[in-house]
């Protein structure tokens, strides 16, 4: 059986990767993959418990080494019982959200050291990392204005602009470093465009 592809979307918030997973998954499937579809965190059901733990505005303050350690443990979850079952079974895996938003998150946002996340990386993850990477990339002010009109707000998303301007630098820095597998797609246009540019990495990809 020959290995599935992981797929990865990335970017900061409202920048249209919910939007965005459901129209990559019908192009997939249209070329004929079988796709498993998830994100972080998340993916499992105790990983989405993890989840709720972090989002949720009404937690205890959390500190930023114990966000960090229940993001890796939710991935670690996700890795054992959702990723690396799809793979080996020839799925591409397309998730919303993997260790690229923990860079960015909590390496940009929170200031966590880079090389303790990269020993975290690598103690969870072994050699697995995402085959390719869509980074859908729009000015802070466009997401946020996307996300707002949905009216809730999570433990993040109540974050300054100071925060969410770090995560987006530490993504285009990612993605600079690694032009091979992180493509920035420039998500402020109208969603017919940004599509077509998603469309255009998938066929490059897939060549
Ligand atoms: N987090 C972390 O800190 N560390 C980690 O390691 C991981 C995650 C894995 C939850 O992620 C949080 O977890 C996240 C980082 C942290 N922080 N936050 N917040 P999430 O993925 O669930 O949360 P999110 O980024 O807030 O998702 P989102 O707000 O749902 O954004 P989105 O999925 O990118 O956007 P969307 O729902 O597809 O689109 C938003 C709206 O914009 C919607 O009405 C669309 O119809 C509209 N839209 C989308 N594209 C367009 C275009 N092109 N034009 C016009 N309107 C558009």
């Amino acid at each position: 059986m020959r290995r599935g592809k992981f797929i990865t979307l990335e970017g900061g918030e409202g920048v249209g990767k919910t939007t965005n997973l459901t129209f990559i998954k019908d192009y997939l499937q249209q070329q004929g993959m079988t796709v498993t579809v998830t994100r972080e965190p998340g993916g499992t059901a105790l990983a989405e418990k993890i989840r709720q733990l972090v989002l949720d505005v009404d937690s205890e303050s959390i500190s930023d080494t114990t966000e960090l350690l229940l993001m890796f443990a939710a991935r670690a979850q996700h890795i054992q019982h959702v990723i690396e079952p799809a793979l080996a079974q020839g799925n591409w895996v397309l998730c919303d959200r993997f260790t690229d938003a923990t860079y960015a998150y909590q390496g940009g946002g929170r200031k966590v050291s880079i090389a303790t996340i990269a020993l975290l990386e690598q103690l969870v993850q072994g050699d697995l990392r995402p085959d390719l990477t869509l980074l859908l990339d729009a000015p802070i002010e466009i997401g946020m204005e996307r996300a707002q009109k949905r009216g809730t707000f999570d433990r993040f998303e109540a974050e300054k602009i100071s925060f969410f301007t770090r995560v987006r630098e530490m993504y285009l820095t990612r993605a600079t470093e690694q032009p091979a597998r992180i493509k920035v797609i420039q998500a402020h246009q109208p969603l017919i465009e940004v599509q077509s540019e998603i469309i255009a990495v998938l066929k490059q990809f897939a060549l």
